[in-house]
Order: C-alpha cells, then sequence, then structure tokens
C-alpha cells in the first residue's frame, strides 16, 4: 500500500507541472500534494493488478481520479457549500489562495484529470480511453457525484423531496459511492475484463463507498482534528442529515459492520491483501476488534 502511494505521489507531482500563471498551478498543487490517504488511486492501481492487468497503464487514471477527487475536496470547502477552514490538516484552498483561484483551481483540476486519461495512458486502445473518460464523466457529473452534492445542501435547508433513509443514501451513493465506483470500474477496465466481473466488482465499490461514508460520519462524532485534519464535530453542528444523526452512533455501527462484512465476502474472491488491508483498517477503527 505504502508503494502505491508513494507512486502516485511521484506521478501526481510529474503529471501536474508548474507553468506560467503559477498562481492556478500552486493552487491546484497545494491540496492535491497534501497527505491524503489516496484510497481511489490506490483502488484502481489495486483492481488493475488484482485481475491481472499492467499497473503502470492505470496510473494516468488513477492519478486523474485522485484529482477529480481533490477538485470535490476544494470546492466542498469553500464558504457557499461546506465552509470548512481546514483540509488534510492545513488551511483550506480558498483560505490559502482566496475563493476566486480556489473555485479556478477545482474547476482545472476537473478539466484537466480526463486529458491526463488520454495523453498519458500508453498502451491502452483508443476504445479503452474512451470507455475510461466516459466513465468519467459519469461519475463526476450531474447523475453522480454533482447530485448528490446539491441533495446534501438542500438536506441542511431542511428541503427533503424523499423520505430522510432515502435521502440519506441517495447523498451517499451520489456523493461518496460515485468516487469509488470510479476507480474500480476502471481498474477493471483497463485489465481488461468481463462485464460479470465488473458488475460484481461494481457491487462492492457500492457498499464499501456506503460504508466508508458512515465511517466518516462515525469519525466525525468520535475522531479529532489531530486524526481526520479537517474540523470535527461540523455535521453535528448544521444539523446535516448524516447516518449518525439519523439512526444514532450504535445503529450506524450495526450497519457499518453488516456492509463491511458484505465487502470482505467479495473481496475474499480475489487476490488482494491491499483491499483487505483498507478493510481491516476502517473496521478496527470503529469496530475496535
Ligand atoms: C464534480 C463539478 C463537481 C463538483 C463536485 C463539491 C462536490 C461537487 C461534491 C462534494 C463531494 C465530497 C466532498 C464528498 C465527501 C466524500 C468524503 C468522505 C471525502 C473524504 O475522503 P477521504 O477521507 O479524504 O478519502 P482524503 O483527504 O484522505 O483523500
Amino acid at each position: 500500500m505504502k508503494e502505491l502511494i508513494k507512486l502516485v505521489d511521484k506521478k501526481l507531482d510529474e503529471y501536474l507541472q508548474i507553468t506560467y500563471p503559477e498562481d492556478i498551478f500552486k493552487a491546484m498543487k497545494y491540496t492535491l500534494m497534501l497527505p491524503g490517504k489516496r484510497l481511489r488511486p490506490v483502488m484502481c492501481l489495486e483492481t488493475t493488478r488484482m485481475l491481472g492487468g499492467d499497473l503502470e497503464k492505470a496510473l494516468p487514471t488513477a492519478c486523474a481520479i485522485e484529482m477529480l477527487h481533490v477538485q470535490s475536496l476544494i470546492h466542498d470547502d469553500l464558504p457557499c457549500m461546506d465552509n470548512d477552514d481546514f483540509r488534510r490538516g492545513k488551511p483550506s484552498n480558498h483560505k490559502v489562495f482566496g475563493e476566486a483561484n480556489a473555485v479556478l483551481a477545482g474547476d482545472a483540476l476537473l478539466t484537466f484529470a480526463p486529458q491526463l486519461i488520454i495523453e498519458k495512458s500508453e498502451g491502452l486502445t483508443c476504445e479503452t480511453i474512451l470507455k475510461l473518460v466516459h466513465e468519467y464523466t459519469k461519475f463526476a457529473g450531474a447523475y453522480a457525484l454533482i447530485a448528490g452534492q446539491v441533495v446534501d445542501i438542500e438536506s441542511e435547508g431542511g428541503k427533503l423531496v424523499k423520505s430522510p433513509e432515502e435521502t440519506l443514501d441517495f447523498i451517499h451513493m451520489n456523493k461518496t459511492a460515485a468516487l469509488f465506483r470510479l476507480p474500480i470500474r476502471c481498474g477493471a477496465i483497463i485489465a481488461g475484463i468481463d462485464s460479470n466481473t465488473i458488475e460484481e466488482l461494481d457491487n462492492f465499490a457500492m457498499k464499501f463507498g456506503l460504508a466508508f461514508q458512515i465511517y466518516d460520519d462515525i469519525m466525525d462524532e468520535i475522531s479529532s482534528f489531530e486524526e481526520l485534519g479537517k474540523t470535527i464535530g461540523k455535521d453535528k453542528n448544521s444539523g446535516k442529515l448524516t447516518y449518525v444523526s439519523l439512526y444514532g452512533l450504535e445503529e450506524s455501527k450495526k450497519k457499518f459492520g453488516l456492509l463491511i462484512n458484505d465487502c470482505y465476502d467479495i473481496v475474499n474472491k480475489y487476490n488482494s491483501e491491499i483491499f483487505k488491508n483498507i478493510l481491516d483498517k476502517l473496521r478496527d477503527r470503529i469496530l475496535g476488534v
């Protein structure tokens, strides 16, 4: 896992060259190069590897997905969205570069990412690249990530079109699970495997993404700034619809445990120490087993 993270860090630094006008590239690179967990690029690389594909060919897509993730973090922290002053243990992008540059840095990451897939995916066919860019646009756009964020913001203002349970599932599936599905589906596409396996892994990605958001909701309640690198307790204070606010801490832990067990059942069919390690870490932190 550490080796994959190192590889991703090196490639991110290499792909994103600072040039004129430097301010925008510095803003893009600032949040991108802060120490995140790199879960999404690692999931992409590991999916390709465990399915017998060439990890090198997955690197541009893995890095592109991290850029999309970082874009969503930068925009999420803006005063007009979640209004958070800290991210990855440091002041948020807009706190350092100002709101205009933070908006533009997010936009620039969002658009540079598919450019990277197209320009750097040596050894992949045009058809595969088209499929990857299609996956990227599907999950980044108004039918997934953006939809999740819109409903999240609406629900904070008390506007619920569906039941709270359905609303919460919609938010989590689109805000978080979408960016778990994207790397896993792309990793499988790069490995060139059949659609049945992709569907099984997609099912894993949805459950894992949902479990991860419940983990994130629980951590907002039980963790510290030092551990998470962002403001703690904000969800509770802003009256946000979360697993913990809807179901309570104990029930949320139970739901998390059930989903994580389902994830183990799928992952155990594949040869992946890395996926098992990630699941172990999350499970141990929440359930302490
Ligand atoms: C795509 C144009 C466009 C907009 C995006 C702002 C927005 C719309 C969506 C917000 C999505 C968001 C911030 C979801 C939260 C998901 C989540 C749990 C993030 C934390 O992930 P970690 O813990 O973070 O993996 P690190 O920093 O470790 O990478």
